[in-house]
């Protein structure tokens, strides 16, 4: 491939937009040549990473090992999208660490916590009040926003085809 790799690490609340922006970013650089590919709860947390619950030692295990598997595809010559809540800045310091940080771009997908729960696509955030689910990120386990991510997307003020549009604008001078 006539591409570098990178490692563009998407991070955010449950229901914030996340794997939405992923695929539709990896549609956009299929359609441009680059060779890509998603890492996310579908593929990760079903497979590898069966053994993880959501507990806070078991999220740092989570995106350690998630860190590690985008470093292999970094080698590989792929551009890897990692759609993880990913809520602990330490954990994804490390995993820039890991992967290089000039192989790595932190996207932060911000939407404020009230619109994600008012939205609530899969009633997790309903039961999670109703203490259905525990450890759940912004109702009662944290999200640590980044403070300087590489790039901030607005999916509350945006639709969907505009996060796109200045994501793309953000992220292809960096391919
Ligand atoms: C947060 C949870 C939880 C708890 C299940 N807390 O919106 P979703 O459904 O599809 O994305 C969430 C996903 C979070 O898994 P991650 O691997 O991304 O988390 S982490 O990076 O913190 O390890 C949500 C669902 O799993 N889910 N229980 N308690 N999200």
């Amino acid at each position: 491939y006539d591409h570098r790799s990178l490692v563009i690490w998407f991070t955010g609340l449950s229901g914030s937009g996340k794997s939405t922006l992923a695929n539709a970013l990896e549609a956009k650089l299929f359609e441009e040549g680059y060779h890509t590919y998603i890492l996310d709860g579908d593929n990760v947390r079903k497979g590898l990473n069966h053994d993880l619950d959501f507990s806070s030692e078991s999220r740092v295990e989570n995106i350690r090992r998630i860190g590690e598997v985008a470093n292999l595809f970094v080698d590989a010559g792929i551009i890897t999208l990692s759609a993880f809540v990913s809520p602990f800045a330490e954990d994804r310091a490390k995993v820039k660490q890991i992967v290089g940080e000039d192989n790595f771009v932190e996207v932060f997908v911000n939407c404020p916590l009230e619109v994600c729960e008012q939205r609530d696509v899969k009633g997790l955030y309903k039961k999670a009040r109703a203490g259905e689910i525990s450890n759940f990120t912004g109702i009662s386990s944290p999200f640590e926003a980044p403070v300087q991510p590489d790039i901030e997307v607005r999916t509350d003020q945006l639709a969907l085809e505009e996060s796109l549009d200045f994501l793309w604008n953000e992220i292809k001078n960096k391919l």
